[in-house]
């Protein structure tokens, strides 16, 4: 590992509205984790505005990563990928990378969606793309949403029982990823996300249910990115994530920030670590 764990940081960057790059570079670099940023795509804001810019950079992709094959790399992560080609030069970077470093760990965020609809920039090959790209991950952390159009499960809200979410988990690892942290689903008033590792199950309670903000889930998964990264286990990475989240929404919801600005998580970074118990 090098000294300071390095992540290749595969993700839009939005000029607006706290997701993607913006988000995993702020938490890894706060969490003592070095973030070699891949932008897949520029935004001026993030798709949930009325109106957005959106500069793919697809195209640049392949000869960015064959100028890092000299690179030592601890961990992969990616988020929002913005074409089907896009997904698969992923797949074969790690895929190419698995071969000179089999240890590097790969986690993916399949963001594709969420409340039961896919992001706008999101097509069907996208989906069957991605279904490839989770094939090759070490952890994944969908949404409940983002789990159901992965497996071909129909979505049915997010107050669903345990046993459905824990099929769910299943058929994600039948696609060959054996960590997952399934996130958002709803306890009557709670939020829980649900771990499966290795068919091990657990359910974290993570906060009341408030708000939805946008880029939660960008939050969630460069806190379980971060600490993944430094050595952690699956369930201490996933507590950490949960406790972060849940402080920070209550700070958010303190503000009376907007909803699309996404949460306000920059007065509790320096803190981070402490989420580590
Ligand atoms: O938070 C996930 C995300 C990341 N990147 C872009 C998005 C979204 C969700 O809306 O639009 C560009």
């Amino acid at each position: 590992m090098n000294v300071i764990p390095r992540v290749a940081c595969i993700n839009d960057i939005s000029g607006f509205g706290r997701c993607s790059l913006t988000t995993a570079i702020a938490i890894l670099s706060a969490a003592g984790v070095q973030a070699c940023p891949v932008p897949t795509a520029v935004l001026s804001k993030h798709t949930g505005f009325p109106s957005f810019t959106f500069h793919d950079l697809t195209g640049d992709m392949p000869k960015y990563f064959d100028t890092w094959d000299d690179i030592p790399i601890d961990a992969v992560y990616s988020g929002f990928l913005g074409s089907p080609k896009q997904i698969d030069i992923v797949s074969d970077f790690i895929i190419k990378r698995r071969k000179t470093a089999p240890d590097v760990c790969v986690i993916i965020d399949p963001v594709m969606g969420d409340a039961g609809k896919l992001y706008p920039t999101y097509t069907d090959e996208m989906k069957m793309c991605m279904k490839e790209l989770v094939s090759h991950a070490d952890i994944i952390t969908p949404n409940l949403t983002e789990a159901c159009f992965l497996t071909g499960t129909e979505y049915c809200g997010e107050d669903v029982e345990d046993s459905f979410a824990e099929r769910l988990a299943q058929r994600l690892a039948e696609i060959g990823c054996n960590k997952i942290v399934l996130t958002g689903i709803r306890h009557g008033d709670s939020m829980v996300n649900l771990t499966w590792d290795n068919g091990k199950v657990s359910i974290d309670e993570i906060h009341r249910l408030g708000i939805v903000f946008s880029g939660t889930g960008d939050i969630f998964a460069s806190v379980v990115c971060a600490f993944t990264a430094k050595g952690y286990s699956l369930s201490r990475c996933v507590a950490a994530a949960g406790g972060f989240i849940s402080d920070v929404i209550e700070h958010t919801l303190s503000l009376s920030s907007p909803v699309k600005d996404g949460v306000v998580f920059e007065p509790l970074l320096s803190e981070i670590n402490k989420y580590l118990y």
